[in-house]
C-alpha cells in the first residue's frame, strides 16, 4: 500500500517577488521530497500559495500607492509563474484571498469559538486619532528603549535588531499619519497556548526529540521553557477574513491563524479543479479533502524556514488540535537562512537574487540554480550563496561531471554504433564494480532525501555521474577503438552498453533534483522505447533499462559553461545596491528634521541666482573660510564662505555656484559678505556645490 503524504511549503506572502533563499530554505527541498515520493509511487498531495493577508500586505500597499487586492493580485500571478518556470512541481498553487478559503478559515474559527475554545480578554492598544483606526505594531515608530534609534517599529528595532512591543517605544508617531497613537481598549479573541501547553504540547514536543531536526526541536523547547502565553487569534485591521461574529466589525482573523488553514483550503481547492478538469460539478469530489488531513495514516509534512518553526510546530497544531478530527504535523524539517555574498538577504534593502530576474538573466539554466542551491541548502546552519560558487558549481561540476559523461556515452555511441544501444557481452571486473556502485544508489539517495538531507542525496547522484567518468577513463573506449575497431568490438559495445545504462538511470535518479535535466536526458535517450518508460524508483539501479538496438536521438549538451562575463554581471548589480545602500544608511542617522513650513510667499522672497566663481583666497587666520569674488551677472561681489576646509582657492575658480543674491550682507572675520553659496552635505560630511547641470548665464534665476 502507498503511504499517502500531505506536502505542504510555506505560503509566501504575496508582497513581493520570489528569491533564493526562500528557493533554498522551503521550495527546493519541498520539491525535492515531492517529487522523490512521486518517484517511488507513493500518494502525494504537494500544496502552497500565497499567503495575501496581514500587515505585510499592507505596509506593501501604502508603499506601493495601491490597495492591497492589487498587491496581491501582482505579486500572486508573478510568484506562481516563477515557481512554474523553476519547475517547483505544486499540485495546487492556491492563495488565502479566495473564497474557500475565507470560508474554511472562518468556520474554523466559529467551531473552535462555539466550543468555547477561546479567551476573550480587552486590552489597551495603541489608536490613530487622525485616522480612526488600531494601530498594529507595525504601523507605529518611536525610540529604540534599547539604543535609542528614533525609528525604531513597534515589532523590531531595525537597527539593534531586539524585538520590541509597541509600548516600549518612546515618543511613539503613526505611520499612517503622523500622529502620537492613543492608548484605547480592543477586545480579542486568544488561544490559551499556556493551558494547552501542560494538557498535551509539552509530552507531544518530547516525543519529536528524536524524529525532528535539531534545530526544529531546539527551537520548540526554547519557547516552551519560556512558558507559553495565550495568544490573541483575531486583530484589529480592516485586510483580512472577517471575524465571524456579531460586534466584530473592523477585526478579521490573524493572519497566523488563517494562513496555515490556507493549506486545507488549498487541499479543498485542488479537488474542486480536478472536478472541473474533468467537466464535473465543483462539489464531485467534496470529501476527498478529508483523508490528507483527518486520517491517522497520513504523513503530513511542512516544509519551511526558521522563522516560522513556533507557527508549524505549536501554534497550528494547537489549533488543529483544539478543534478535533485532524492529524497533527509528521515532520516539519525546517531550514536556517541562505544568505548573499556574506551579507542576510532582505527585500526591503533589495539585497536578493530575485527569481523572475534569475529566469530571464539564464534561461533554459533552471538545473543550474536548482543544483546550486541545493548543494548549498542551509540545512543545519546558515549557508552562503555567491555567484562565484554558482559558476563554478555549473562549470565544474554539471559541465564537468554530469554533462560530460553523458556527452562522452552517446556522442562515442553514434560514433561507433551508428546510434543504437550495442549489446553487453562478458564483464569484467570494472564494469561489475561499477555495476554495484550503481545497485547500491537509489536507495542510498533515497534514504537521504527521506532524512531531509538534501544535499547529501545531491552529492551521491553526481557521485554516480563521477563513477562513470572514471570508468570511461579507465576503460578508454576510444583507444580501445583506435588501436583495433574490429578486434575490440565486444569489449566496446559492453563498455558503452554499461555507459547508456548509467546515463537513464541517472536520467531517472536526477529528476527530483534537475527535473528539466532529467527531461532533456530522457529523450536524447529515446526514453519511450527503454524496458520501462517510466521505472519507479526501486526499479532503479539495474543495466536493463534501454533495450539494446534502440536508437538514441542526436546527442545534445546538457549544461553549457557559464563565462566569467555573466557572472560579472550580476556581482556589479550587487555592488552597485551596496553601494546605494552604504550612502543611504550613512546619511540616515544625521538627517536634519523637516523645519517648520512656510507658504509659498516665504519662498518666492528669497532671489537665487546662478553665479561664477572668479577669485578666491584664504580669509586669513581662520581654518574654514574662504573670500570668493562671484560674478553674479548683475555685479561682482565677494562672500564668504565655510569651505576652507573642504576646497582649496584654485579648485574652486571657475565654478558655478547657486547664491541667494538678497541676504543681507553680513561682516565675518572684518570681511563684508554679500550673500550665502548654496552647498549639499554627503555621507562623510563633505560639502558639495549645488550647482546648474550645465554652464548658463550668470545671473540666471533659479527656482
Ligand atoms: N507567510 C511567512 C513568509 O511568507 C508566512 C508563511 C505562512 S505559512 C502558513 O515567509
Ligand atoms: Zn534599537
Amino acid at each position: 500500500m502507498p503511504q499517502r503524504h500531505t506536502i505542504t511549503a510555506a505560503l509566501l506572502y504575496a508582497n513581493g517577488p520570489v528569491h533564493i533563499g526562500h528557493l533554498a530554505g522551503v521550495y527546493i527541498p519541498a520539491d525535492i521530497y515531492a517529487r522523490y515520493l512521486r518517484l517511488k509511487g507513493e500518494e502525494v498531495l504537494f500544496v502552497s500559495g500565497s499567503d495575501e493577508h496581514g500587515v505585510p500586505i499592507t505596509i506593501r500597499a501604502e508603499a506601493e500607492g495601491i490597495t492591497p487586492q492589487q498587491v496581491v493580485d501582482k505579486y500572486h500571478q508573478q510568484i506562481k509563474t516563477s515557481f512554474e518556470e523553476l519547475g517547483i512541481s505544486f499540485d495546487i498553487y492556491a492563495r488565502t484571498s479566495s473564497p474557500v478559503h475565507h470560508q474554511t478559515s472562518s468556520d474554523f474559527f466559529k467551531t473552535l469559538y462555539d466550543q468555547g475554545a477561546f479567551v476573550e480578554k480587552e486590552e489597551e492598544q495603541y489608536f490613530d486619532p487622525e485616522k480612526e483606526r488600531f494601530l498594529a505594531d507595525r504601523y507605529i515608530v518611536g525610540t529604540c528603549p534599547n539604543c535609542g534609534y528614533e525609528h525604531a517599529y513597534g515589532d523590531q528595532c531595525e537597527r539593534c535588531g531586539t524585538s520590541l512591543s509597541p509600548k516600549e517605544l518612546g515618543n511613539p508617531r503613526s505611520m499612517l499619519s503622523g500622529a502620537t497613537p492613543k492608548l484605547k481598549p480592543s477586545k480579542q479573541w486568544y488561544l490559551p497556548l499556556d493551558k494547552y501547553q501542560q494538557e498535551w504540547i509539552d509530552t507531544w514536543i518530547d516525543e519529536k526529540a528524536k524524529q525532528w531536526k535539531p534545530n526544529v526541536y531546539g527551537q520548540c523547547k526554547s519557547w516552551l521553557n519560556a512558558g507559553l502565553q495565550p495568544r490573541a487569534m483575531t486583530r484589529d485591521l480592516d485586510w483580512g477574513v472577517p471575524v465571524p461574529l456579531p460586534n466584530a466589525e473592523g477585526k478579521v482573523l490573524y493572519v497566523w491563524f488563517d494562513a496555515p488553514i490556507g493549506y486545507i483550503s488549498a487541499t479543498k481547492e485542488y479537488f474542486i479543479e480536478k472536478a472541473r478538469a474533468e467537466g464535473k460539478p465543483d462539489d464531485a469530489y467534496a470529501t476527498a479533502w478529508k483523508p490528507y488531513w483527518q486520517h491517522n495514516d497520513t504523513a503530513l509534512t511542512h516544509f519551511i524556514g526558521k522563522d516560522n518553526i513556533v507557527f508549524h510546530c505549536i501554534i497550528f497544531p494547537a489549533m488543529l488540535k483544539a478543534h478535533g478530527g485532524y492529524i497533527l504535523p509528521t515532520q516539519v524539517p525546517a531550514n536556517e537562512f541562505m544568505n548573499l555574498e556574506g551579507d542576510k538577504i532582505s527585500t526591503s534593502r533589495n539585497w536578493a537574487v530575485w527569481l523572475h530576474e534569475y529566469l530571464r538573466d539564464f534561461p533554459n539554466k533552471q538545473d543550474v540554480l536548482r543544483y546550486t542551491l541545493a548543494a548549498n541548502m542551509p540545512e543545519t546552519k546558515d549557508n552562503d550563496f555567491t555567484w562565484k560558487d554558482f559558476q563554478s558549481k555549473n562549470n565544474s561540476e554539471l559541465v564537468a561531471i554530469l554533462g560530460n559523461f553523458v556527452n562522452r556515452a552517446v556522442v562515442l555511441t553514434h560514433k561507433y554504433f551508428e546510434g543504437k544501444v550495442p549489446p553487453c557481452h562478458q564483464l569484467e571486473a570494472a564494469d561489475q564494480a561499477l555495476i554495484a556502485e550503481l545497485q547500491a544508489a537509489p536507495e542510498r539517495i533515497g534514504q537521504a532525501i527521506e532524512a531531509y538531507r538534501f544535499r547529501e542525496a545531491l552529492s551521491l547522484l553526481m557521485d554516480v555521474a563521477r563513477a562513470g567518468n572514471k570508468y570511461f577513463q579507465d576503460t578508454a573506449p576510444w583507444v580501445l577503438y583506435k588501436q583495433d575497431p574490429e578486434g575490440n568490438r565486444t569489449r566496446i559495445e559492453t563498455i558503452l552498453h554499461i555507459g547508456l545504462q548509467l546515463c537513464a538511470n541517472l536520467a531517472a535518479l536526477a529528476e527530483p533534483f534537475l527535473p528539466f535535466t532529467a527531461a532533456k536526458l530522457r529523450e536524447m535517450l529515446n526514453a519511450p522505447q527503454w524496458s520501462q518508460a517510466n521505472p519507479q524508483w526501486q526499479e532503479l539501479g539495474n543495466i536493463d533499462l534501454l533495450l539494446v538496438g534502440a536508437p538514441l536521438a542526436e546527442a545534445s549538451l546538457l549544461f553549457e559553461k557559464i563565462e566569467d562575463e555573466a557572472i560579472q554581471v550580476q556581482v556589479d548589480r550587487l555592488e552597485g545596491i551596496k553601494q546605494a545602500r552604504s550612502l543611504e544608511t550613512a546619511q540616515a542617522p544625521s538627517l536634519a528634521p523637516l523645519q517648520a513650513e512656510i507658504v509659498f510667499d516665504d519662498f518666492a522672497k528669497i532671489d537665487l541666482r546662478v553665479g561664477t566663481i572668479v577669485a578666491a583666497e584664504k580669509v586669513k587666520k581662520t581654518k574654514k573660510l574662504l573670500q570668493l569674488t562671484v560674478d553674479t551677472g548683475i555685479d561682482q561681489r565677494t562672500v564668504v564662505s565655510g569651505i576652507a576646509e573642504h576646497y582649496s582657492p584654485e579648485e574652486v575658480i571657475g565654478q558655478q555656484v547657486c547664491l541667494v543674491a538678497n541676504l543681507a550682507p553680513r561682516e565675518l572675520k572684518g570681511i563684508p559678505s554679500q550673500g550665502m553659496i548654496l552647498m549639499a552635505e554627503d555621507a562623510e560630511g563633505k560639502l558639495v556645490f549645488v550647482s546648474p547641470q550645465r554652464l548658463v548665464n550668470n545671473g540666471a534665476g533659479v527656482k
